[in-house]
């Protein structure tokens, strides 16, 4: 019998704490369950032979294929094989080395249901929906962001102006692009200094809230530093890119926040290298439900009609798990049932290739309660930076007040301006 077989036992009943994984599997000529066993033991305890080291108190820890439907295969994880509040640990152990055996034409980790213990074992967003909204004061429509484009080049006196009038216009978040940190063209910390102060500006003169997801990716002591920085100059904010710089980064970024009171931006460049391929890799949903409980604020999500992949389902299902507080298993979706207790929902982030124009169907589809992040949208505008703010503005105004998109081109100059140029035209 292949020692593998151990790692499958379809009358296993998972306990309370064992920690529960989605995966589709497609062997390479193996049996199922030899496939199933291997994917379950590489991903615990187990290696590509017997062993005169297991005792029966580690085979007891191993992980156990439990239940199969077609592809889909469910993996308990009893939680003794966990470091608990060590998120990089867990994905060294269930997305480690499974993904490059050979033993697997394709593997894909759908889901994770975490258990209670482990839950309960990471901080979770800090503010999250509700407590942004309340520090930012909105409520009852999406909140607004823009990235200033070119994405690097601009120097800091022109980001921060770019910043000004963006924020003069009527946008919440002025955002550095996920490339933007230190270069010398645009340093942090003079940008940090240039953008407070046309904060204060900005927000002396319209009366509203501002704020900036400021980028401190970084090694992580210096992006500490950093979030050091954007609090003392009074921002709320930092952003990470939450990829590269890995879940140890982003883990030692929340627990200084915690202290500085500072929501996290999360941005997710680099993502599309492992939840792409719908055969292979990791989820994207598995991504975010995990940077959920490390406890980001915010987290980019997609917009099916924007410039970049995401079929309509996958980010839907991503907006909901972001928002809600329970979810129900749908094994065809790829969704395991998750109840978040305690652990606050995070702002799904809606971007990639938006314009005003394209606003109405976003809302359409994900309702009022997201953030939306117009880059070239805004600053591609014909009239300039502070004209395109306003139009996405007006675009969001139009669809609550259920004004029609005719009369709204006869009582928004800028959106109309918006709409000659882009029409409702979807980016590629
Ligand atoms: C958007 C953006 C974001 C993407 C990331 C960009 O700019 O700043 O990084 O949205 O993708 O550089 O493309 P535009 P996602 O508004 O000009 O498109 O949100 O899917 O993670
Ligand atoms: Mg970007």
């Amino acid at each position: 019998m292949s020692q593998y077989l151990d790692f499958v036992d379809m009358k296993y009943k998972p306990k309370k704490d064992d920690l529960i994984c989605l995966f589709r599997i497609e062997p390479n000529g193996l049996s199922f369950n030899d496939a199933i066993g291997r994917v379950a033991a590489e991903s615990s305890n187990g290696t590509w032979t017997t062993l005169s080291t297991l005792k029966p108190h580690i085979r007891k820890i191993r992980g156990r294929a439990f239940y199969r439907k077609g592809n889909l295969v469910k993996i308990a994880y009893p939680s003794e094989l966990f470091e608990l509040g060590n998120m990089a640990q867990v994905y060294s152990a269930i997305a480690g080395n499974i993904f490059g055996m050979k033993a697997v034409d394709n593997l894909r980790l759908l889901d994770i249901d975490f258990p209670d213990m482990m839950m309960k074992s990471f901080r979770g967003p800090q503010f999250g929906i509700e407590g942004v909204r309340k520090f930012m004061k909105v409520k009852g429509r999406p909140l607004t962001a823009t990235v200033p484009k070119p994405k690097v080049g601009m120097t800091t006196r022109e980001h921060a102006k770019v910043g000004y009038d963006a924020w003069m216009g009527g946008i919440d978040f002025l955002k550095d692009d996920e490339n933007l940190t230190d270069q010398k063209f645009n340093r942090f910390k003079a940008r940090a200094k240039a953008c407070a102060k046309m904060r204060d500006k900005a927000e002396k003169k319209t009366g509203e809230i501002k704020d900036y997801f400021i980028n401190v990716t970084a090694e992580s002591k210096e992006m500490l530093k950093r979030a050091k920085i954007a609090k003392n100059y009074g921002f709320k904010y930092v952003m990470c890119d939450i990829v590269t710089a890995g879940w140890s980064g982003l883990q030692t970024l929340r627990e200084h926040c915690q202290d500085s009171k500072q929501a996290i931006h999360a941005h997710r460049a680099m993502h599309a290298t492992f939840t792409r391929n719908p055969k292979h890799g990791i989820s994207m949903l598995t991504l975010a439900k995990s940077a959920r409980l490390v406890g980001v604020d915010n987290i980019h999500i997609g917009t099916v009609i924007g410039k970049l992949v995401g079929t309509k389902d996958e980010v839907l299902n991503l907006e909901r798990e972001m928002e809600y507080h329970s979810m129900r298993e749908d094994f065809k979706e790829g969704i395991l049932e998750e109840d978040w207790k305690r652990i606050k929902s995070v702002f799904p982030c809606s971007s990639g290739g938006l314009h005003p124009g394209i606003l109405p169907e976003i809302m359409d589809m994900m309702g009022k309660n997201i953030m939306v992040q117009l880059g070239g949208g805004i600053h591609g505008h014909p009239d300039g930076t502070k004209s395109g703010a306003m139009a996405t503005r007006q675009a969001i105004d139009a669809y609550i007040r259920k004004v029609k998109i005719k009369e709204a081109t006869l009582i928004y100059p800028e959106l109309t301006r918006a709409l000659n140029k882009w029409g409702h035209e979807k980016p590629v």
